[in-house]
């Protein structure tokens, strides 16, 4: 029980926890480094929210954001992974020196992306969300939350395969946070094993999310310990990368757990 912390680099105004901490380039920069030092052995750069109601960001305004904050991160201790829907942004991050393209739509919000991550051998985080941020928590219904979004993720990495993304390249993530209830998520974290069945690496990102307050009723400055039991859980049902905001606190537990498991 190892898994892969990839620290969050919001280069954003309006990110759900941290919007407009860093939105200066440097400031960035400096917080990425941090986070390696902390631990992440990915960093994920972003420069547009995905949190519920969010408005997209134009691709100039998204470039701007996050281009020089890869460059001046590209080349460190961790490798970086671009967190974007837009073909055009990726395919700068590369260029700029990412690894990974963290896409939320899962190759489905822009008919460039699955070529250009084929082209490029891009590793991909295919991504279950059900509509668009704008409208995802409205009223979010499933058969079987477990089953659907494991439906849903297969024909995504089908999708990719055809599109030439070798397989050893897919990982994959059941969004938590993205359309559904906060008992979906806890189902989604409680049966996690199910989705391992898909043969692929999971990403798991429940860091400072909704379904923690929903529980205990902190808001998103005050769910450190919800992120962290979640992330262990996460861990111990086979996540292999966590998404975290605070890779410090995640990693110093994920260290003990797994000393105690042996
Ligand atoms: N969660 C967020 C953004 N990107 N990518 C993946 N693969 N998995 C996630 O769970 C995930 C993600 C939301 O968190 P954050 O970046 O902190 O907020 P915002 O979207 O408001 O910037």
């Amino acid at each position: 029980m190892r898994p892969k912390l990839m620290g969050v680099v919001n280069v954003t105004p309006d990110s759900f926890s941290d919007g407009g901490l860093y939105l200066d380039p440097e400031t960035a920069i400096q917080h990425g480094e941090e986070l390696a030092r902390a631990g992440a052995e990915i960093l994920d750069v972003g420069g547009e929210s995905t949190r519920p109601g969010a408005e997209e960001v134009p691709l100039e305004e998204e470039l701007r954001r996050v281009e020089p904050v890869v460059a001046g991160l590209a080349g460190g201790a961790a490798a970086i992974s671009i967190d974007t829907s837009k073909a055009a942004v990726a395919a700068a991050a590369l260029d700029a020196g990412a690894e990974i393209v963290n896409d939320v739509t899962a190759l489905r919000g822009d008919p460039e992306m699955a070529a250009l991550c084929a082209d490029r051998g891009a590793t991909v985080v295919l991504m279950h969300m059900a509509g668009s941020p704008r409208t995802m928590q409205a009223n979010p219904v499933y058969e079987d939350v477990v089953a659907d979004v494991k439906a849903f993720l297969a024909v995504r990495v089908e999708t990719a395969l055809a599109a030439g993304v070798g397989e050893e390249r897919i990982w994959l993530d059941p969004g938590i946070g993205f359309g559904k209830t906060a008992e979906h998520n806890l189902e989604l974290l409680r049966r996690l094993s199910e989705l391992s069945e898909l043969g692929r690496p999971l990403v798991i990102g429940t860091s400072r999310k909704s379904f923690i307050g929903k529980v205990d009723g902190s808001d998103a400055n005050a769910r450190l310990g919800g992120t962290i039991a979640s992330s262990v859980l996460a861990a111990a049902e086979g996540a292999a990368v966590l998404r975290v905001h605070d890779v410090a606190e995640v990693g110093q537990a994920m260290a003990v757990a797994a000393a105690i498991l042996g």
